[in-house]
């Protein structure tokens, strides 16, 4: 049986439920709502992130909290991912579905992670009613950079760069401060508060002694993992080092590897990193293929010299060019106050992939 409109309607609610939480960290983002037989809900739940209960049992729960045990026995069970089969921080959703007596699943995405997979064919296995796909697109869309990295298997990285219009991100005596107006530091702000983790070469580290931290805009959750790649040490006196020292998120990977660098970011579960340079870093991410979107912020400047904003690519004829789809252009208006700000215009890239 398809879904009826009572379960697409829960579906919605649960894509609702599911969208409280902000998109970052390890874990999706997933809603629950269990409906009894003449459709009315019985109860919602939903994930707030990693370690804490899974929609499908906190939904559960307040089914026996508020109707009592067996609350949930005969009910369907609509959620925006495939119910998860194994055991991560906490149980399978699957276990507990069986336990509480569900008779039917309609779940929308499936669940790209292949740790936990398999859900629905144990649910049916088991002699449950699942059916799958239901507003698949919506609930993908609601975790998009969770399920490209699950998909990938790596991080998503996402590329920042900010450049004067010939493309220079340094004037010839290194100094940068600063080539792009206020609001698209404050942008900047906002992307590292949406990422796991901000990565910068050693050479930026000695150049600009950047703080790396969210400061300009709202930050859930704790700050991005800083992390400076690079063999060369960075300087006890800079920002970053004195972080570390006090026992902040900063860490350095001796590597000049970009699949080394997200193979470890992987394993410290960082989903979606954002690159912010220098050229050299961004030259090498590039060169393997391992950068997925780009958001530039081009100003109204001209340096005619000065370091790129991307260093050497390899690439030498036309035919070879890096291309990428531009996907949104702004405008970011120079504050009117500051006579020494000056308005930049934000282009979101994504690389082609032939
Ligand atoms: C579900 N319902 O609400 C969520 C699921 O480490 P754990 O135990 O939290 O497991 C995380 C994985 O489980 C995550 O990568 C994803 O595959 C799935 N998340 N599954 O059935 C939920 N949050
Ligand atoms: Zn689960």
């Amino acid at each position: 049986m398809g879904a009826t409109t009572a379960e697409r309607a829960a579906m919605r609610r649960a894509l609702e439920l599911a969208a409280q939480v902000p998109a970052r960290g390890p874990n999706p983002r997933v809603g629950c709502v269990l409906l009894d037989a003449d459709d009315s809900t019985i109860s919602e739940g939903f994930h707030r992130g990693a370690g804490t209960p899974h929609a499908e049992v906190e939904a559960l729960r307040r089914a026996s909290e508020s109707r009592g045990p067996g609350a949930a026995r005969g009910a369907t069970a609509v959620v925006t991912l495939e119910p998860c089969n194994h055991h991560g921080r906490t149980g399978p959703c699957v276990d507990a579905l069986l336990g509480a007596g569900v008779a039917r699943v309609v779940h929308a995405q499936q669940d790209p992670n292949p740790a936990a997979s398999g859900g629905a064919a144990r649910l049916r296995a088991a002699g449950v009613d699942v059916l799958g796909s239901v507003l698949a697109d919506e609930a993908r869309a609601l975790n998009a950079t969770w399920s490209r990295a699950l998909e990938l298997g790596r991080p998503v990285v996402t590329w920042k760069v900010a450049s004067t219009l010939d493309g220079r991100a340094a004037a010839a005596d290194g100094t940068s401060r600063w080539i792009t107006g206020r609001a698209a530091r404050h942008g900047v702000h906002r992307l590292r508060a949406g990422v796991d983790a901000v990565v910068v070469g050693t050479g930026t580290v000695l150049a600009d002694d950047p703080d790396l931290t969210v400061r300009h805009a709202p930050l859930t959750g704790q700050q991005p993992e800083r992390v400076v790649v690079g063999l060369r040490d960075l300087p006890a006196s800079s920002r970053l080092a004195r972080a570390a020292a006090a026992g902040e998120a900063v860490m350095q990977l001796r590597t000049h590897d970009p699949h080394e660098v997200l193979d470890l970011l992987w394993y410290r579960e960082h989903r979606h990193v954002l690159l912010e340079g220098g050229p050299a870093l961004a030259a090498a991410f590039w060169r393997a293929g391992l950068v997925d979107d780009v958001v530039a912020y081009v100003a109204p400047v001209l340096l005619g010299n000065g370091a790129s904003a991307v260093a050497d690519l390899g690439i030498g004829t036309i035919a070879d060019a890096a291309r990428l789809d531009l996907l949104d252009v702004a405008v970011l208006p120079r504050d009117p106050e500051d006579p020494t700000d000056t308005p930049t215009v934000r282009l979101t890239l994504r690389p082609r992939k032939e």
